[in-house]
């Protein structure tokens, strides 16, 4: 049984590549500490008086949910704390919140608090998704800081709070998972080496978009839902839980592809997930379990960030998948 603590510091004291330091140790563990009171909270739900609106809105014109903000706050809070973040930026924050007087701390930390709100009423699973990025370090944090590729990420992380909570992480040398011990009140390392299977039977796409999609993706699905009879000569199966982080669990645990592409409903919008505090952490713990993410024309880690809350489509999961809707788009 390795704890999420001994394993950082196995990882810390490594001769290795994986190597993290100190002051990595110090992050992940107090985004542990601050995941473990959020699934407290959200295990608590309306005995805990934390469901239904807060009646605010975000950056994006969403209505918060109570959790989103309770959430976001702790996590704020906590990070502030460490000693070790310059800055953080949230899908719950309209532009970064530097971390006064440690603006020459080694990291920035971007994280979606709470996604998939939508499912925080109805009791299905939702998540935390975090990443981690160099503090370039020169001067005030500003929003400009914390826009660098994907491929910058040190560390991407997400949790989930589902039947059981767990941890999934990477800094870039593979992908483990943990498992929240509740009596214990600790992370136990519960996967070591997560991998993806190249080829998949299982798509995830909410399918009542399907009439405003582009032409690739209406290509792809169609043969998908084909099935036997279809060019692809076999049956797909289909899971959409509206909650990123529940479905790419999935995906990481059993393979699968999941696809939020960008449509022509609102040409504002390229797509319904954001790119820094979904899509790229999200992206960085598919590639390291061996899997493939695409946006509708690049490699969604190579793409150049203009915007802290810019939007992005997603298409990730088992490669040969991944690669054959690329293909599509090409
Ligand atoms: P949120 O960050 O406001 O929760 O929105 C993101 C969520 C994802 O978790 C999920 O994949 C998607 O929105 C579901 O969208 P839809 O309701 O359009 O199916
Ligand atoms: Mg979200």
């Amino acid at each position: 049984m390795t704890t999420l603590a001994q394993y950082l510091q196995n990882a810390s004291q490594s001769k290795g590549s994986g190597c993290i330091s100190t002051q990595m140790v110090t992050l992940v563990l107090a985004i542990a500490d601050v995941s473990q009171r959020i699934s407290a909270a959200v295990h608590k739900g309306a005995l805990g008086g934390v469901l239904g609106s807060a009646d605010t809105e975000n950056v994006q014109g969403e209505t918060q949910k109570k959790l989103d903000v309770i959430a976001n706050d702790m996590i704020l809070e906590a990070l502030a704390k460490t000693e070790v973040v310059a800055g953080m930026a949230s899908e719950e924050l309209d532009d970064c919140s530097p971390v006064a007087g440690h603006e020459d701390k080694p990291f920035l930390v971007l994280f979606d608090p709470l996604d998939g709100s939508s499912n925080i009423d109805v009791n299905v699973s939702i998540g935390t998704i975090v990443s981690v990025l160099p503090n370039p370090a020169n001067g005030p944090v500003t929003n400009q800081a914390f826009l660098q590729a994907g491929t910058a990420q040190l560390a991407a992380a997400y949790v989930v709070y589902g039947p059981q909570t767990q941890l999934v992480l990477t800094f870039g040398h593979g992908v483990v998972a943990f498992t929240l011990d509740r009596d214990a009140g600790q992370y136990i390392q519960t996967s070591n080496g997560m991998e993806i299977p190249a080829d998949t039977k299982e798509f995830a796409i909410n399918m009542s978009n399907q009439r405003h999609w582009y032409p690739p993706v209406q290509r792809y699905i169609s043969e998908l839902l084909a099935g036997k009879t279809g060019s692809r000569g076999q049956d797909f199966n289909m899971r959409w839980s509206a909650s990123m982080v529940a479905d790419v669990h999935r995906v990481l645990t059993r393979g699968g592809i999941f696809m939020y592409p960008k449509d022509l409903r609102d040409p504002n919008k390229p797509g319904k997930l954001r790119l820094m505090y979904e899509a790229n952490p999200m992206s960085f713990l598919v590639e390291q379990a061996g899997g493939a993410s695409f946006d509708a024309a690049q490699r969604i880690l190579d793409i150049q960030p203009t915007e802290l809350h810019q939007r992005c489509a997603v298409m990730l999961g088992s490669k040969n998948e991944v690669n054959l809707v690329a293909g599509y788009h090409q």
